[in-house]
């Protein structure tokens, strides 16, 4: 079959209701903000993904971006690497990473569900690999020991072998008595997770993962802020308690920057921010000479085909941004999560869409 050929690129902005807000020391979430991103082709295949904007005000440049990448893809060919290798050309002055480094990473992600799509088969399979399941962490945000009990539970009942709550929203004494209740309610064979989303300094990091140690936490997750590399090393290299960093990694060469200086135990990049899964797949093979752990961060459907095919496969993340506007959300099976096809598994619940789109 000759490759496909882009005819267009066409994005629409929704607002989607989230299960619960995500509360974070660095803010909070109460809505979805998704930029869904379509590449249609000649072949008549359209490729779907999307992008979390994380803020509702970045919508309007999204969709302009889309617009301005457009005329530049119109008439190429569906080949993931050529056309992010076209775009990091025609980008090298500017650089990818922001807004136009997440519209290129889910363009990336597009490309490959139009291939798969095209085959008839998941990504997971022309990557390489098959579906499997993927152990899978519920990922909450800042949380209630009393207020929250019951969901929590609920969370371990559903088959969640893992839990991430949110840290760093009040003192130590605060943390402790979170982390120990909610160790409390899961019990000790669900694994633990906490996440400082880069509220701390190294210092007061060092001082509160020290005494976090008794709690047999699975990782700390970004203590100190994404960029600071250094910070993490210094706290790395201190902490009873393995280092999680990645997801506000700008394509593999932040990777190749943080694995340098030693700055976690485990590594978590996001599709939306790595390059995608043609970005992911470079990432991997770094993390596998480092024998480093790989989990994910958000983007359900796409992770669970790229966790598929990675060696060092950890965790998936399951903060199911995406699941209001799809015909068939991704669900938890025994705990784990299965690639789906063809392609990513995406398709737009088009009502859904129309009930929450911006414009
Ligand atoms: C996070 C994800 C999405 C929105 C806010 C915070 C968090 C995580 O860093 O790892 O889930
Ligand atoms: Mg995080």
């Amino acid at each position: 079959m000759e490759p496909l050929a882009i005819v267009d690129v066409r994005a629409r902005s929704v607002i989607a209701p989230l299960r619960r807000p995500i509360r974070t020391a660095s803010g909070s979430i109460d809505a979805s903000p998704l930029l869904l991103l379509d590449v249609l082709t000649e072949q008549g295949i359209t490729g779907s993904a999307y992008l979390f904007a994380y803020s509702p005000i970045v919508l309007p440049s999204l969709r302009s971006l889309v617009g301005g990448l457009a005329p530049l893809l119109r008439g190429q060919r569906v080949v993931p690497l050529a056309r992010q290798q076209q775009l990091e050309r025609q980008f090298r002055l500017l650089g990818l990473q922001g807004l136009l480094g997440m519209v290129v990473s889910t363009l990336d992600m597009a490309l490959w569900d139009a291939l798969g799509k095209a085959a008839g088969q998941p990504v997971a399979r022309l990557l390489g690999g098959e579906p499997q399941p993927v152990r899978a962490y519920d990922s909450w945000g800042l949380v209630d020991p009393v207020l929250d009990a019951a969901a929590l539970e609920h969370s371990v009942q559903q088959g969640f072998r893992g839990i991430k709550i949110k840290l760093g929203g009040g003192d130590l004494a605060h943390d402790l008595a979170t982390v120990r209740e909610v160790r409390r309610i899961v019990g000790d064979a669900v694994a633990l997770m906490v996440d400082y989303n880069q509220s701390l300094d190294p210092g007061e990091a060092i001082r509160r993962i020290r005494a976090l140690e008794p709690f047999a936490l699975e990782w700390v997750e970004e203590p100190v802020a994404a960029e600071d590399l250094q910070g993490h090393a210094q706290v790395r290299a201190r902490s009873p308690i393995p280092i999680q960093t990645g997801e506000n990694w700008w394509f593999p060469r932040d990777a190749e920057r943080a694995l340098s200086v030693h700055a976690c135990d485990r590594m978590m990049p996001d599709l939306m921010k790595i390059g995608g899964i043609t970005g992911w797949l470079s990432v991997i093979g770094l993390a596998r000479a480092a024998s480093m752990p790989v989990s994910s961060h958000l983007f359900i459907e796409a992770s669970a085909h790229v966790l598929a095919v990675t060696p060092t496969c950890d965790w998936l993340e399951f903060m199911d941004f995406g699941s209001p506007v799809l015909e068939a959300p991704c669900s938890l099976e025994q705990g784990c999560v299965t690639a789906r096809g063809p392609g990513l598994g995406i398709a737009w619940n088009e009502a859904a869409v129309e009930r929450y789109l911006v414009d």
